[in-house]
């Protein structure tokens, strides 16, 4: 069975991100600066960003995976500089410090931040510096994600299937969502601030993450991920770990500050009577991704049976607020255990624009290692020759007496 496997290594403010991807089909057109750093551009962007954002460029550096501007089928290595690591040398230096060390070069952290893995992880990983850990922990890795997740994309897109994604609420500022969503999402909502569909919320959000700000405060919001195109058929019913669902709510739950997930209505479909929940089944000859079938609606999110049905994919994700505060929270100095309000150092006020561009990543690379299972293949070629049979087979499979 053929998989799509990725990760990353790297801290936030070491030398830089690695990303590496497993199991990619030979024969991809995969120019980097085109497909893959525009993606890193837009993880950077929205209202609500700190200040490392403007330090960062980022962009990636082959090492290995392509030639000629074709994936070789070989693993695809990846790095991102981090242009901040010139001013960390000291902090992040591999070796151990000289005893003559001015200690504030270190930029050790010893009050752990409610809400970041800071105290969590000096118990677990018998730590006694923060820093140890949360240079891990930082949402910089998300970084590596969507270079990995960017060249999954340019995969789906060989099969017809594109994600876009866009901000449903940021705070408790909710953004109107059109009954018909734009068809490319991801160009109705890159220039917007907020990566909105809504002027008006649009203008409620960067005055609530400026009143956020002000009072040192931090805000949460959710995102919504929608994939088009995808066939009938990926993912299965048959075992809880190859349910896609299942696959793409541990992909979104797995992004740093994302503490729930919705597959389609999923949310307000557990208080609805099972007739205002379930999408009715039209036939429709000519939709070739659904097999011949098309659902009145799509309250389930494109999803039955931990299976997807030929309608979009629609997912949320829930993001927590940002846990570095400059209001601090109360914590423990873990020097001297004495009562101590938390540590706080430059983040971000919200950073939901961007967790949205990392949700498609982790969608993209959930879709594409779901399209390699149910198809195979060594190259594209040979993967699209299964996929093209199978769509044909479903066209031609007919009902009751007659299947083929
Ligand atoms: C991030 C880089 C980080 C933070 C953010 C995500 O940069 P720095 O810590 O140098 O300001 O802006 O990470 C967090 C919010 C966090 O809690 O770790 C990025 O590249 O996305």
């Amino acid at each position: 069975m053929k998989r799509l496997r990725f990760r990353t290594a790297g801290e936030s403010h070491g030398r830089g991100l690695l990303a590496l991807l497993e199991g990619l089909p030979a024969g991809l057109s995969l120019v980097t600066a085109r497909d893959v750093d525009p993606e890193l551009k837009r993880r950077q962007g929205g209202y609500g960003r700190g200040r490392r954002m403007k330090i960062e460029a980022d962009q990636v550096e082959v090492l290995s995976g392509i030639r000629l501007g074709e994936t070789l089928g070989s693993p695809l290595a990846m790095i991102i500089w981090n242009r901040d690591w010139e001013n960390w040398t000291k902090a992040m230096a591999h070796d151990a410090p000289p005893d003559d060390v001015n200690p504030k070069a270190l930029r050790s952290m010893y009050l752990p931040r409610p809400g970041h893995a800071d105290l969590v992880g000096v118990l677990k990983y018998d730590r006694r510096d923060t820093r140890d850990i949360l240079e891990r922990a930082s949402a910089r890795e998300t970084a590596a994600r969507v270079a990995c997740g960017a060249v999954a994309k340019r995969l789906l897109a060989e099969f017809g299937v594109h994600i876009g994604s866009h901000v449903v609420a940021v705070g408790d500022v909710e953004v109107r969502v059109p009954d018909e969503l734009p068809e490319d999402l991801n160009q109705a909502v890159d220039e917007n601030p907020l990566r909105c569909l809504d002027p008006e919320a649009t203008a409620a959000m960067v005055e609530a993450i400026d009143r956020a700000g002000e009072a040192g405060d931090t805000l949460g919001g959710v995102f919504e991920v929608v994939a088009r195109g995808l066939p009938v058929g990926l993912g299965s019913h048959v075992a809880w770990d190859e349910k896609l669902d299942g696959r793409l709510a541990g992909a979104i739950m797995s992004i740093q500050a994302i503490k729930a997930v919705e597959l389609g209505d999923g949310v307000a479909a557990a208080g609805r009577p099972g007739t205002r929940v379930h999408d009715p089944i039209l036939r429709e000859d000519t939709h070739r991704t659904g097999g011949g079938f098309r659902r009145a609606s799509n309250r389930a999110g494109g999803l039955e049976g931990g299976v997807t049905t030929g309608e979009p994919l629609v997912l949320r994700g829930y993001m927590k607020p940002i846990s570095t505060l400059r209001n601090r929270l109360p914590s423990v100095d873990l020097r001297d255990g004495s009562e101590a309000d938390a540590a706080t150092e430059r983040s971000d006020i919200s950073a939901v624009p961007a967790a949205g561009v990392v949700g498609e990543a982790m969608v993209a690379l959930v879709l594409a290692d779901a399209l390699l299972e149910k198809f195979g293949g060594d190259s594209v070629g040979e993967t699209r020759r299964n996929h093209e049979a199978y769509l044909k087979h479903l066209q031609e499979r007919g009902y009751g007496e007659r299947p083929l």
